[in-house]
């Protein structure tokens, strides 16, 4: 009898944020059958999810400008910039705003602090779409907003008045990263006002807390998600802190015999954005590599759930 064995964490795989954003989609689609159906950037970070929503009809476009006035539009699951919010009034599109609740609560924080005239630190990755949305929520005649993600940045930072300063992070950073860079920001500027870790978001933390115990005990991890996709790739690297073999796969199309040749313990999660019939797939392939016995590893159990925007 084969040893081979593959463990599944829990959780892994949809947060509640991403279940909301992927139906509010669906649910506009059904509220408006004959209208064309707009959603800016991927709804979330995630290939098929969005090859799905698109073979129902969904355009997604990254271009607000290029959507025709008066149309239906879906804001994605990580937020916008509040020039993105005036420009869809001016066009006179009709808002669906799929923005996480966790993501809203961060864009809310940052209107404030920019109406009270205090500079912020956003502590998160350049170019990514929630960073965007978030650096706009911030009024630019206010004192300013900076990112920083490392070390190098948070040196090279200049504020004009670190006794009115906050931060606000990311809600899908590294958990263990964000703490370093945290206390890093409470050294160089000791009157710092901050969330702590608690922007990062429930189910970031929880499935970073769930690949962890995951890789103590696999040999290579398998994490399930997009590239593109902030939260999975934080999951790869968690696992691979702790010493695992980690990849991350779109799909099981992906897995090569060269990722698990030699080894006995298989691990295996998903990114919040990742489908679980994604998992499910790939735990069939590994079938037929011999990976016969299946445990599931346990940290947490989640009952987070959103409302759906609007009248849906
Ligand atoms: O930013 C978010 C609100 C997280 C959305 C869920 O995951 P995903 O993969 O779409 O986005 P990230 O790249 O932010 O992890
Ligand atoms: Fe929201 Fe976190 Fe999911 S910010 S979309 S609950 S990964």
């Amino acid at each position: 009898m084969s040893d081979r064995k593959i463990i599944i964490a829990v959780p892994h795989g949809f947060c509640a944020g991403v279940s909301r954003a992927i139906e509010t989609v669906e649910k506009v689609l059904e509220k408006f059958p004959s209208e064309t159906v707009y959603v800016l950037h991927e709804v979330v970070h995630n290939q098929h999810v969005v090859d799905d929503l698109r073979q129902k009809g969904v355009v997604f476009t990254d271009c607000l400008a290029d959507i025709p006035e008066n149309s239906i539009v879906v804001f994605s699951a990580h937020g916008v910039s509040a020039d993105v919010e005036e420009l869809a009034r001016m066009r006179n599109l009709r808002v669906y705003d799929a923005t996480c609740p966790i993501v809203d609560r961060v864009h809310r924080k940052v209107r404030r602090l920019s109406s009270q005239g205090e500079e912020v630190i956003m502590i998160g990755h350049a170019g990514h779409q929630e960073v965007v949305g978030t650096l706009g929520q911030y009024n630019s005649e206010a004192g300013g907003i900076y990112l920083v993600v490392n070390h190098h940045d948070i040196e090279n930072l200049k504020v004009k008045n670190p006794a009115k300063l906050s931060f606000v992070t990311q809600t899908t950073l590294s958990v263990d990263e964000t703490a370093a860079t945290i206390r890093e920001l409470q050294s160089c500027f000791p009157g710092i006002q901050g969330p702590g870790l608690n922007d990062i978001c429930y189910a970031t933390q929880n499935r970073q807390r769930a690949v962890k115990e995951l890789a103590k005990k696999a040999d290579v991890v398998l994490v399930v998600g997009s590239r593109n996709s902030s939260n999975s790739n934080r999951l790869r690297e968690v696992a691979e802190h702790e010493g695992a073999k980690a990849f991350l796969i779109n799909d099981y199309t992906e897995l090569l015999p060269e990722m698990i040749t030699g080894y006995r313990v298989i691990g295996i999660t998903g990114g919040a954005s990742a489908p679980e019939y994604l998992l499910k797939d790939l735990v069939r392939e590994l079938r037929n590599f011999g990976y016969e016995d299946i445990e599931e590893l346990g940290v947490s159990t989640e009952k987070q759930k959103f409302r759906l925007p609007g009248d849906l």
